[in-house]
């Protein structure tokens, strides 16, 4: 790995959100590659934050710091990962489920389908069943895009499902999920259409979903 994307990575891990987007810029500067930038300093930083904190070895206020370094990352390369289409070819919602506050998966599945040309709703974090239900009543999105990153709140995306189902709007719209817990067999188990292990696999199952694949 180049020294700068390994003083990137550093810089998220330690939470030094200035130092990342002035390292990123360089690294966009010297040519490198937003992508590689993307998965090899900023994703691979909170891979290794999340494992720390596992091993005891790093606690809830490094992660909070961590996470803002790694959204100050993701916005310098936002320009440089989403070019947006003039004609929209769909339109998303998308929202981490109730309970759940991670927003960084989700934030890069919003600027990816943007990316690919898609109106992107984002509803945010700790999004409430009903309030999905409205959004689909209200604005008729193609798709509906569900996050979850805790084992204790992926059972919300089932519910949310339910709740569409109750209010007679399943019909209307497909569902995907995803987010590190989140697997193909529990997305078939409770009636999501797609499912995605990451953001960019993401885009290709939301196209699919509206066969523009
Ligand atoms: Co929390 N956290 N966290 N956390 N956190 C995890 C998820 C955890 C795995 C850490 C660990 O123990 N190793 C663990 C969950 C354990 C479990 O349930 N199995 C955990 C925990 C326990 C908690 C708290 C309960 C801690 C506490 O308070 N005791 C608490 C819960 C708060 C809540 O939500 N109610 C908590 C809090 C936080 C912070 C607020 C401090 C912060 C989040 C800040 C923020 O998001 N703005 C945080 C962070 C940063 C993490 C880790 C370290 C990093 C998450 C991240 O952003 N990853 C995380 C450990 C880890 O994941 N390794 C951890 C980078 C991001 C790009 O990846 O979100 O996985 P990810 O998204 C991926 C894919 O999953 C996928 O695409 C993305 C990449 O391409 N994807 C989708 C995501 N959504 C998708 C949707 C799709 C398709 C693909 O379609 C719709």
């Amino acid at each position: 790995m180049s020294d700068i994307l390994m003083e990137i990575k550093q810089a998220v891990i330690n939470g030094e959100h200035t130092i990342v987007k002035e390292k990123v810029e360089a690294a966009l500067n010297q040519g490198l590659n937003p992508e590689e930038i993307l998965n090899f300093a900023l994703v691979e930083a909170m891979t290794e934050v999340g494992r720390t904190f596992e091993l005891g070895e790093t606690f809830v206020p490094e992660m909070m710091l961590a996470a803002p370094a790694m959204q100050a990352g993701l916005a310098v390369l936002r320009p440089s990962l989403v070019k947006v289409d003039f004609k929209a070819i769909g339109k998303v919602a998308i929202g981490t489920v109730k309970g759940d506050l991670h927003d960084i998966g989700k934030n890069l599945v919003s600027m990816m389908l943007e990316g690919a040309g898609f109106e992107v709703i984002d509803l945010g974090t700790d999004v409430a069943p009903e309030k999905i239900v409205a959004v689909v009543r209200e604005s008729a999105p193609d798709i509906v895009a569900l996050s979850a990153l805790l084992t204790t709140t992926m059972s919300n995306m089932k519910v949310t499902i339910d709740a569409l189902k109750t209010a007679n709007l399943r019909d209307r719209v497909k569902v995907i999920v995803g987010g590190a817990p989140v697997t193909e067999a529990y997305a078939q188990q409770i009636g999501a259409d797609g499912f995605s292990l990451n953001a960019a696999r993401a885009v290709n199952v939301a196209k699919g979903l509206i066969g523009k694949s």
